[in-house]
């Protein structure tokens, strides 16, 4: 369970955040199921006829919402990597410190590396939502490379773009069926919104998909779906199609601290971490930025117990007898930050030094371990919760 330190109460001013969030190890740290294995299987059967990868991750997890499993299984396909949500990330997406995360990555996923020679310039072409450069020689298929883009699929102009990359894959692969682009990435990244979106704006047609707030909605790859007419003016023949698949979880997250940030954003199952320890995780994340972002339901804390009494209160989450319901409460504070009214920003430091630990770790296959290691470590950590439990019970 998480550990709280000291609670502090105190006017704004006088509090003291905590500056490290303490948490249990034995937390749970896998959410690879039996679909999520079962479409990363039909997704390479695919392939054959698939020219573009979609990638999305959440933009309040750029770095953690990466899934390398994905990545090294769809490998050897040109891919954007479309960062999702981004109205939830920021409250304006050209905010300057997202600008400057669209830069790093950008610069990253070009060039595999950041800094030095490789280094992309800095004056390069730039929007809102992100359209940066792309034409890295490091992939393969048509050369084209990896491009970064920021949706919010409540934005027209940021779909715009992205149907604006697609057709020059288009028109790049000559196919006279029309492209074929898989849409993947992690549970609840927003796929099936993305691809609604992208044929709502692209044939002006209602939602081909459905779409859900818990992870899990999508269960099957989809049938192609259209998002592009034919426009031989422009080289593009046969259109382009987008097919939904499931989102993929990794078998195992090796740190804790990235478990907690998935679930937060709703990538993981509620419950699959007690949600009190994610609204625990939340309380932390918020105090680091300012504990004016819940100043209408609690008074500035570092404990837990004491915001989600505080919340239940204010909200009506009462049991019998007027108890507040810490549960309730918990759920309702990560709703209300999952939909950005309770302050809009990303948990993941987009900086040189973590992206090159991302990398350094994705080269160690540090996420690639297999299924099986993955269960073994799972029933090593129920066990020791188990214990600790039994320990906490014959102490009380
Ligand atoms: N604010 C905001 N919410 C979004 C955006 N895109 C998707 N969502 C929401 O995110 C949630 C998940 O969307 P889905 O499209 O179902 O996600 P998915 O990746 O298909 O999920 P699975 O099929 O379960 O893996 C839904 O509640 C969407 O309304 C966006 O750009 N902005
Ligand atoms: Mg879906």
């Amino acid at each position: 369970m998480a550990a709280a330190t000291a609670s502090r109460k105190a006017g704004s001013s006088s509090f003291v955040p905590r500056a490290v969030f303490e948490v249990s190890q034995n937390i749970t740290r896998s959410y690879f199921l039996g679909h999520h294995a079962g479409a990363l299987g039909t997704m390479r059967q695919s392939l054959s006829n698939v020219s573009l990868i979609l990638e999305c991750r959440d933009s309040r997890v750029p770095l953690t919402g990466a899934n390398p499993l994905l990545e090294k299984a769809l490998a050897g396909r040109d891919r954007i990597i479309v960062y999702t949500k981004s109205d939830l990330c920021a409250p304006q997406a050209s905010n300057r410190w997202v600008d400057q995360q669209k830069k790093l990555l950008s610069r990253f996923y070009n060039n595999g590396s950041l800094g030095g020679e490789q280094q992309q310039q800095e004056e390069e072409e730039e929007d809102e939502y992100g359209a940066y450069g792309g034409m890295g020689a490091t992939e393969m298929g048509s050369g084209m490379g990896t491009e970064i883009l920021f949706t919010d699929t409540a934005k027209p102009r940021s779909i715009k773009m992205l149907l604006a990359a697609i057709k020059q894959r288009a028109a790049h692969a000559e196919s006279l069926t029309g492209l074929r682009a898989l849409v993947v990435g992690m549970p609840n990244a927003g796929k099936s919104s993305l691809l609604n979106a992208l044929r709502a704006e692209g044939m002006r047609l209602p939602k081909a998909a459905k779409t859900g707030a818990n992870p899990g909605v999508t269960r099957k790859l989809s049938m192609p779906v259209r998002v592009m007419a034919e426009d031989a003016a422009a080289g593009v023949e046969g259109g382009a199609f987008v097919v939904d698949t499931p989102g993929v979880f990794v078998p195992y997250v090796s740190d804790v601290e990235a478990m907690l940030k998935l679930a937060l954003v709703g990538c993981v199952k509620d419950g699959i971490v007690p949600t009190e320890t994610v609204a625990d995780y939340l309380l932390f994340r918020l105090n680091l930025r300012s504990p004016e972002l819940y100043g209408e339901l609690s008074a500035p804390t570092n404990d837990v117990a004491e915001f989600l009494d505080n919340v239940a209160t204010r909200t009506g989450k009462l049991l019998k007898g007027g108890v507040p319901s810490r549960t309730l409460a918990a759920d309702w504070v990560l709703h209300q930050w999952r939909n950005g009214n309770l302050g809009r920003f990303g948990l993941d430091d987009v900086t040189e030094a973590n992206l090159a630990a991302l990398k350094a770790k994705a080269l160690a296959g540090e996420e690639h371990i297999s299924l099986s290691q993955a269960k073994k470590r799972e029933k090593a950590a129920r066990k020791e919760r188990r214990a600790a439990q039994r320990k906490a019970m014959s102490e009380s």
